[in-house]
């Protein structure tokens, strides 16, 4: 028989975490989760037990919340304040290898992989944080957070632009790829247009076309698997330079504007360099 209690196939042995909070802090949790990808598509049971089950943590500036090495216990979310991420590898001196701010999480790794912490976090101002236990934690966020890191893990790998990031950072690139099909033909980006997400082709082909002064469109290399576009009106805030069309069907990973600022800093510099040829290629297709 079925007790009312009994728990989604899958999560039987999990015993539902509540700590007990105001409604003043449930809008606190709520803001610092909005734009955090690891709790979107989360239905709204289970985002109320997320939420149910978080505790509220303030630390003081220099404050150690992990240690790598030790026993991952909490899955920690920013609310306020700053954080330094520290990593030594093979014995040597700790180096500073990423930092998070208000929104951001961390200390998912050694929850989901059973394995010790991977670095270790320290606070850089007094600061509030949401911490959500191990359990909780692997019952509700993880099979999504896992399963996006996989599904898009060997694309990323093979994503010339990408090679020269950290595996980890291809990881928080995947938690915020979201992947859209087009049929053939179909404008994925018009010429003119606000631009708002970066993309990049997991499958299929697109065709690149740019309206003249006097209104004729005329082709311009096309793009495959592992090629990205999408990042110019990013990087200059104007206008979409170029149409982009589907050339029969086409899958495509998007970054919206404020992850594709954060998670592709490292290779900005890449962008802009490759973004330097593009008058070149137009001015020797327009002769
Ligand atoms: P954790 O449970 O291992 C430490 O506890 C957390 O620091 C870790 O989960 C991540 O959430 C976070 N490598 C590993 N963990 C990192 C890194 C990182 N940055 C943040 N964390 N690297 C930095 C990549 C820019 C790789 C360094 C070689």
């Amino acid at each position: 028989s079925v007790s009312a209690e009994s728990m989604a196939p899958g999560q039987e042995d999990y015993v539902k975490t509540v700590i007990p909070k105001t409604e003043e802090q449930r809008q606190r949790i709520e803001s610092s989760i909005a734009n955090n990808f690891l709790f979107k598509h989360l239905d709204e049971e289970q985002y109320k037990d997320v939420v149910d089950a978080m505790v509220e943590k303030r630390v003081s500036k220099g404050e150690e919340i992990i240690r790598q090495g030790g026993i991952g216990d909490y899955f920690y979310v920013v609310e306020t304040g700053s954080f330094n991420v520290y990593v030594s590898k093979n014995g040597a001196p700790p180096e500073r290898v990423m930092d998070y701010g208000p929104g951001g999480s961390f200390g998912e790794l050694a929850l989901m992989y059973n394995a010790p912490r991977a670095a270790t976090v320290v606070a850089t101002s007094d600061s509030v944080l949401w911490a959500l236990d191990r359990v909780t934690f692997r019952s509700i966020l993880m099979e999504n957070t896992s399963r996006k890191r996989r599904m898009y893990e060997s694309f990323l790998e093979e994503v010339t632009l990408l090679v020269s990031l950290e595996p980890y950072e291809r990881h928080k690139i995947a938690d915020a790829l979201e992947s859209l099909y087009f049929e053939d033909d179909e404008l994925v980006i018009k010429q003119g247009d606000i631009g708002n997400s970066f993309y990049l082709i997991e499958s299929g082909e697109a065709r690149v076309s740019k309206f003249d002064e006097d209104g004729t469109e005329f082709e311009l290399p096309g793009l495959r698997k592992g090629d990205y576009f999408g990042e110019l009106a990013l990087l200059t805030n104007k206008p979409r330079a170029v149409n982009i069309r589907a050339k029969g069907r086409l899958k495509v990973a998007t970054l919206n504007k404020k992850a594709f600022v954060r998670l592709l800093g490292p290779v900005v510099d890449i962008l802009k360099r490759n973004s330097d040829n593009y008058e070149n290629i137009t001015r020797n297709v327009q002769q």
